[in-house]
């Protein structure tokens, strides 16, 4: 066994980059950070390990092309992929990445058997459907990043728009990370208090809407990539959750047989994650057109599914 926890990160670019400085300047864990690209994670690993002194961080990073390196791992990010150009959809993403997360996934857990599996790279849902199939992993140790990250922006945008301290607001967005996501204004709260007491309809929506173009709005400011700051806490509170065991209640792509009448996809669902992953899924007590916002967000997950199912797995 490990003396410390052992995080790999699988993908070295913005997202696994920073979320790697994350875990390690909060003394969370050792890391293994593993890219195609020769010689950039070992770089990256350098470069952080020499700012341990002055951070004052005990933990360790190591860079590597070799998955060898990432035997024993205790949880598993990956972050490898190509990211959104402007103008293009998370589909469009759908084979090419579907290919590099399955093959990731599958070497991962080949050295690493009880690592839990954490996927980011987009298209999100259908992602972590792949790796799913691709280790035959227990469903609950398997899972996706993208309701934390959406929550957090519908959390901002409602804090900004009534000018209170965002440590008050609580958002929920569930549903797949598209365009289709459901932010769930009767269970988003300021101190307690439902927005749906706060906030006229109209506003609502206007708040709905930027949540879900949130991962676009960003895109298309940025020209040369997407977000990668929020991202990176997003996961980190989910690799601290498991790592601590500390059964935070939020939003991940999960495994679903049954809730919300939907079976055998990883959607985004109010989960409590520990040391074993998603240890339980809440069934909300959604209205009927919640529910319905759900299974169409859920439906527009399946179809992809079954596109890179037949194009990738089967062939
Ligand atoms: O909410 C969410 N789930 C997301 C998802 C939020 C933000 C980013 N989201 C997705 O994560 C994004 O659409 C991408 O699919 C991934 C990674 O985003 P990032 O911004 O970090 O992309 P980069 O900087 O291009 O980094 C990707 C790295 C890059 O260094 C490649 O060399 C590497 O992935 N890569 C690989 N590493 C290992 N193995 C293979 N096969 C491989 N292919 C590419």
């Amino acid at each position: 066994m490990n003396k410390f926890p052992r995080v790999t990160i699988i993908g070295g670019g913005k997202v696994g980059s920073t979320l790697a400085q994350r875990v390690i300047e909060k003394d969370l864990a050792d890391v293994v950070l593993l890219d195609v690209v020769a010689g950039m994670p070992q770089g990256i690993a350098l470069d952080l390990n020499q700012a341990g002194g002055l951070e004052g961080n005990q933990r360790q990073i190591s860079g590597t092309n070799d998955y060898i390196d990432t035997a024993g791992s205790d949880v598993v990010v990956i972050t490898a992929g190509l990211p959104r150009k402007p103008g293009m959809s998370r589909n469009d993403l759908l084979k090419i990445n579907g290919e590099i997360v399955i093959q990731a996934a599958q070497q991962a857990i080949a050295h690493s058997p009880d690592a839990l599996l954490i996927i980011v790279t987009n298209p999100l849902d259908v992602m972590t459907y792949l790796a799913w199939q691709a280790t035959k992993l227990p469903p609950q140790r398997v899972m996706g990043m993208a309701g934390i990250l959406d929550s957090a922006r519908f959390q901002y945008f409602i804090a900004q728009e009534l000018g209170v301290s965002i440590k008050d607001v609580n958002a929920l967005v569930l549903g797949g990370h598209g365009d289709l996501m459901v932010p769930l204004p009767r269970y988003s709260t300021v101190g307690g208090v439902p927005i749906t007491e706060l906030l006229e309809p109209g506003v609502i929506d206007r708040l709905i809407a930027r949540t879900q173009n949130g991962g676009a709005e960003i895109v298309e400011l940025m020209r040369t990539g997407g977000a990668y700051l929020a991202p990176a806490s997003a996961i980190y509170t989910m690799v601290v959750s498991i790592l601590e065991n500390q059964k935070r209640q939020v939003p991940v792509a999960a495994y679903l047989q049954g809730q919300y009448g939907l079976e055998d996809i990883f959607v985004g669902v109010p989960c409590r994650l520990g040391q074993q992953g998603v240890e339980e899924v809440l069934e909300l007590d959604l209205t009927p057109e919640e529910l319905g916002q759900l299974q169409r967000s859920a439906a527009s997950v399946r179809e992809n599914i079954q596109i890179a199912y037949n194009s990738i797995l089967a062939s």
